[in-house]
């Protein structure tokens, strides 16, 4: 059976939190989900009687490990990297699949059917912020896949979104310029490894992002022709909506509460999408992506970048003992945590540089730390740093560089279809001397509380722990 979102709620269900109380999904999911430490299933939407909608589904380490079937969390990373460095899988084309069960076309089509739920207090409106965008290279035919923010406008056939200077706004630059509409369509509710794929950023010149998941889960992607559009789809989401971007067409856009945890960062006229046409299957799922503080939002987008980076950096020098790597969710994708074991003086440096330069525009602080230190733990991590790093020469910064769009912290520079902003990135070496140093090394080693290799305290250690 191919992968899909239902396959993997029915491997999750052992720790699903399904709740049949009344939600509104327009003022009340947003925070439940955003407080919620696990999967969550609602099965009664006050206005939406024919859906369900789910989220929460990898917000950390130890549901990422269940969604890629690793037993422990300090796995994933180097997991998901060895799987992006081997494996590239393919699509298929079918003539029929379940997305197609239901259809909305021409006068009947109503996004504001859809349980789309407004995430946050100051929104724009209702925003669909779980939707795989499909787009297609008009010269190359390779597609592309991200996942986009897109605002409900009052007119229940349009909407807008706003796309970062990214590959889905390279082929909506070329549509520009030939002053044609672009086929666009948006995929919710697929098998989490194609959301954590599509969020993928590196470059793809013959294959796409779903079929760069579809080689992670050993399958090919079934895809099939959209109803309304030039563009395939895939076969076993739970619903796709499909329409033209205009090349000119603007409308206001924004605000919108992000993973930063606010709302200002990109909001103003945005190209405007024209729903030509929604399917869906029958009983569909919503899946919902709340887009406020630690929730999926920030995991989805960090997996895919955690792995990039862990193979990029285990390359500088030739070959360095990198162990993991950890863009915390509680730190909003800006901050890379890395863990590794340097030889040489120097290795931590080029390798915090290297973390700093990388594909994606996030990592704005850079920190590197030993072994012995728990990089999913903050406080390890500051300790780390106020113990081991002598700031006059174990930081540096670097002016002028270019950072996230969304992050209102640093100057932006504006152009006509999007935001970019330059500003400093910071590196902290919080790690001890390099192993070539012995003595030195081991200054730093922690101590060791007495009894700590006594297996017969672990008993009383488990009482001890508790918290109460
Ligand atoms: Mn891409």
């Amino acid at each position: 059976m191919p992968h899909s979102l239902r396959t993997f709620l029915e491997s999750v269900d052992n720790r699903m939190l399904h709740i049949h109380d009344e939600v509104d999904p327009l003022t009340q999911v947003g925070y439940l989900c955003s407080e919620s430490q696990g999967p969550l299933m609602f099965h009664n939407m006050s206005g939406f009687p024919d859906w369900r909608l789910t989220d929460i589904l990898i917000k950390d380490r130890a549901g990422q490990a269940a969604a890629f079937g690793l037993d422990k969390a300090n796995e994933v990373c180097p997991y998901l990297a060895e799987q992006m460095a081997t494996k590239r899988g393919k699509s298929v084309m079918v003539e029929d699949g379940p997305v197609k069960e239901v259809k909305m076309l021409g006068d009947d089509i109503d996004l504001h059917a859809l349980p789309i739920p407004q995430h946050s207090h100051g929104d724009g409106g209702r925003y669909l912020g779980s939707g795989i965008t499909i787009t297609k290279d008009p010269e190359t035919g390779i597609r592309n896949e991200a996942i986009i923010r897109m605002m409900l406008t009052d007119d229940p056939q349009k909407a807008t979104f706003w796309m970062a200077a990214r590959h889905n706004y390279a082929h909506y630059m070329k549509y520009v310029a030939m002053d044609k509409p672009m086929p666009m369509a948006f995929a919710i509710g697929l098998h989490p490894v194609y959301e954590i794929m599509s969020n993928w950023s590196g470059k793809h010149e013959d294959f796409d992002e779903l079929e760069y998941g579809a080689g992670i889960l050993g399958e090919d992607i079934e895809m099939i022709m959209a109803d309304t559009i030039d563009l395939e789809v895939p076969a076993h989401a739970e619903v796709v909506i499909e329409g033209l971007v205009h090349p000119h067409d603007r409308a206001p856009e924004g605000p919108f509460g992000e993973f930063t945890t606010f709302g200002a960062g990109a909001e103003g006229p945005a190209p405007v999408f024209e729903i030509t046409g929604i399917t869906h299957r029958k009983d569909p799922i919503f899946r919902h992506m709340q887009a406020t503080w630690f929730t999926d939002h920030q995991p989805l987008i960090t997996l895919p970048m955690e792995a990039t980076y862990y193979n990029r950096l285990k390359e500088t020098h030739g070959n360095t003992n990198i162990l993991d790597v950890f863009v915390p969710p509680w730190a909003s994708q800006f901050m890379m945590i890395i863990q590794m074991e340097a030889k040489w003086d120097g290795q931590v440096r080029d390798t915090l540089l290297s973390a700093l330069t990388g594909p994606n525009l996030h990592v704005k602080i850079a920190i590197a730390v030993d072994e012995d230190v728990d990089i999913y733990n903050a406080e390890e991590v500051l300790w780390a740093i106020a113990c081991r790093c002598d700031p006059a020469t174990m930081t540096h910064m670097f002016p002028g560089s270019r950072l996230h769009p969304l992050d209102i912290s640093i100057p932006q520079v504006k152009d006509d279809y999007t935001v970019m902003r330059i500003g400093g990135k910071l590196a902290i070496d919080a790690t001890k001397p390099a192993t070539w140093r012995g003595a030195e090394r081991d200054k730093f080693s922690r101590v060791k509380p007495m009894g700590k290799d006594d297996e017969t305290l672990n008993d009383l250690l488990s009482q001890v722990r508790q918290k109460r």
